[in-house]
């Protein structure tokens, strides 16, 4: 096994929560064995809203066993792009990287080791996991491929799996990006790559396992895709028009970019 790395630099893993009462428990439990044995300055910052399940009590359990447990917990749904951007914004002022991870137990923790050296060793702002194996139902694969091309005709994104929810991110171009994101109903990571990919921030992809989802998508519910997908392009083009008429109007579209590269 890798030896423990003992650093200054804090991690802060972030979850968001939303009617996760079956798995949460275990989904933590995972995360708190599996990364601190790769690295040991961790916190955990998982934000809770609007479950009508038993995921804050839950929680509020782990909260007594976890000291390295931070607990966000609100009264109503956020929605997913609401409640991660809130969550990355949210992160505390000690807080190096953020390790960005959906809270329903797909991704292994164990994978957090390949970002880690991935961001060390090629000193990039952001490490995406690309999803191996997913099972996926064939409608959500077209319309997932369409939105991804479309993404890199106009946004010229290198990456294949733009819409990873399991990335490790230095904090100051995270919250730089998450800022920036502001049309997305439904998937965060579409335009925060989009965002992040325009502005020039520097990203890598390592293959990470993907695991079947217990339970249903919280985001996607079958009738859902469709209006998805169409909010979705809706949103690609939004960015694009503000970026384009920033460009024309030669405004910095990018300010936040600008600042940390100077640095
Ligand atoms: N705080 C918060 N978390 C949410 C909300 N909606 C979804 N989540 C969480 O976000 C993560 C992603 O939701 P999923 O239902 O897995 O959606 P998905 O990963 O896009 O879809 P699948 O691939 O089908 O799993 C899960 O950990 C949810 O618990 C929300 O409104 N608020
Ligand atoms: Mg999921």
């Amino acid at each position: 096994m890798q030896a423990l790395e003992t650093v200054a630099e804090r991690i802060t893993v972030v979850m968001p929560v939303f009617n996760e009462g079956d798995t949460i428990r275990s989904t933590l439990l995972e995360a708190s064995r599996k990364i601190p044995r790769i690295y040991d300055n961790i916190v955990f910052a998982v934000s809770e809203d609007g479950s009508t399940d038993n995921t804050k009590d839950a929680l509020v359990s782990m909260a007594s066993e976890m000291p390295n447990l931070q607990l966000h917990l609100g009264p109503r749904r956020k929605g997913y792009p609401g409640a991660a951007k809130d969550a990355i914004l949210g992160v505390d002022g000690k807080t190096d990287y953020i390790l960005f991870m959906d809270s329903d137990g797909q991704y292994d923790p164990t994978d957090f080791g390949l970002l880690w050296r991935e961001i060390k060793k090629s000193d990039v702002d952001m490490v995406v996991g690309k999803r191996m194996n997913r099972v996926e139902t064939p409608l959500r694969v077209f319309l997932s491929t369409g939105l991804r091309i479309l993404e890199k005709i106009m946004f010229r994104t290198k990456q294949r799996d733009i819409t990873s929810a399991f990335r490790l991110m230095r904090v100051g171009p995270a919250q730089s990006i998450a800022r920036e994101v502001k049309y997305s109903k439904y998937n965060f990571w579409l335009e925060f790559t989009a965002i992040a990919s325009l502005c020039g921030y520097r990203m890598q992809e390592v293959p990470v396992v993907y695991r079947a989802r217990e339970g249903t998508s919280r985001v996607y519910s079958g009738s859902k895709i469709l209006e998805a997908a169409v909010q979705e392009l809706t949103t690609i083009f939004r960015v694009w028009r503000d970026y384009s008429l920033r460009e024309i109007r030669r405004e910095t579209g990018c300010q936040a970019t600008a600042t940390l590269r100077s640095q």
